[in-house]
């Protein structure tokens, strides 16, 4: 029996890209995106889409009973660099959009939500080298914060009323269907679509800033194999570290290089350098490998060659 899903969120980098994913998987009727705007009109005009408002319980509730839902991936967040610019803002939305899913399904209106976490919950004393699972979790920004804490309200719901609730700590995600949108590592996006338009980039952190990245279509694999593990299997309930590679900018540069030999890279490090520098640069994630057999696939070599070959196409039809 598919399940009937929706994605809050669906107009989004990862929502939307999650949303051509689970219709292909479960068909197009069982899967309603939603937003709170119509901001993607690929996603509004590829299938059933609401405009729900994730802030407000009753628009999330009357879309889960029109459709009968049963599963909600609650993709909704206002990023790092963003949240700093707009604290309250961003703690509003990140945090009354998960209280109102994990409401619907304690109230047993829905059986299972994703929602996502962030390696964005680590702070400046977090070891940086191989983050481990459990740590130092002491977030220095408001997008981490609303994430740490998210984490400790999903496991209290998995516990206390046994909502079954799976997180993942994304890392920076690469893609090239969406522009990118207010993250700290959206450089390593903004990277190739300047490599293609304008053969040049200035990057808003230093060439040699390592941090955790994964490609659009790992993290969707991510997600999709973690929601349709065996219950048994999900043995932690806050959210799983989730890696695949690191690099810095100069690496994402040399690899555009071999491809554009006279690309250029220029660096002129801004406020969300400051946000990059409190985050790890590479992650364990042998407890997602462990308990629900995640790998990832894409290189850095592969993401580079991807991305350039895609947007080539897509600035060639514009
Ligand atoms: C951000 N892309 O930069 C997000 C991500 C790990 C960072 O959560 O804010």
């Amino acid at each position: 029996m598919n399940p009937k899903i929706l994605i809050i969120g669906a107009c989004g980098q990862i929502g939307s890209e999650l949303t051509y994913k689970l219709r292909s998987l479960y068909g197009d009727k069982n899967v309603i995106a939603s937003d709170i705007s119509y901001t993607n009109l690929d996603i509004v005009n590829s299938g059933i889409f609401e405009i729900v408002d994730a802030q407000d319980y009753e628009s999330v509730k009357v879309c889960v009973e029109k459709y009968r839902i049963d599963t909600v991936y609650l993709m909704a967040a206002m990023l790092s660099a963003t949240g700093e610019k707009y604290p309250m803002q961003a703690w509003d939305l990140n945090m009354n959009s998960l209280f109102h899913v994990l409401n619907l399904a304690k109230a047993k209106f829905i059986k299972k939500v994703f929602w996502p976490s962030s390696i964005a919950i680590f702070g400046s004393t977090t070891p940086k080298d191989n983050t481990p699972q459990y740590t130092i979790v002491e977030p220095s920004t408001v997008y981490g914060i609303t994430k740490q804490t998210g984490e400790r309200w999903c496991e209290y719901y998995h516990k206390k009323y046994a909502v079954d609730v799976r997180s993942l700590r994304y890392p920076g995600i690469i893609s090239w269907k969406t522009l990118p949108g207010g993250g700290t590592t959206d450089y390593a996006v903004d990277i190739y679509h300047k490599a293609v338009t304008e053969k040049k980039y200035e990057c808003f952190l230093k060439e040699d800033t390592e941090l955790p990245m994964m490609f659009m279509d790992d993290a969707i694999k991510a997600t999709v194999d973690i929601m349709s593990s065996d219950k048994a299997d999900i043995k932690i309930r806050s959210s799983y570290n989730l890696s695949a590679i690191s690099f810095t900018p100069k690496d994402v540069a040399q690899s555009i290089k071999a491809f554009i030999p006279d690309f250029e890279i220029t660096y002129k490090p801004d406020s969300r350098q400051e946000i990059a520098d409190s985050w790890p640069k590479s992650i364990d994630d042998s407890q997602a490998r462990q308990d629900w057999n995640w790998k990832h696939k894409f290189s850095l070599e592969d993401i580079t060659k991807e991305m350039l070959m895609q947007l080539n196409e897509k600035y060639k039809e514009s």
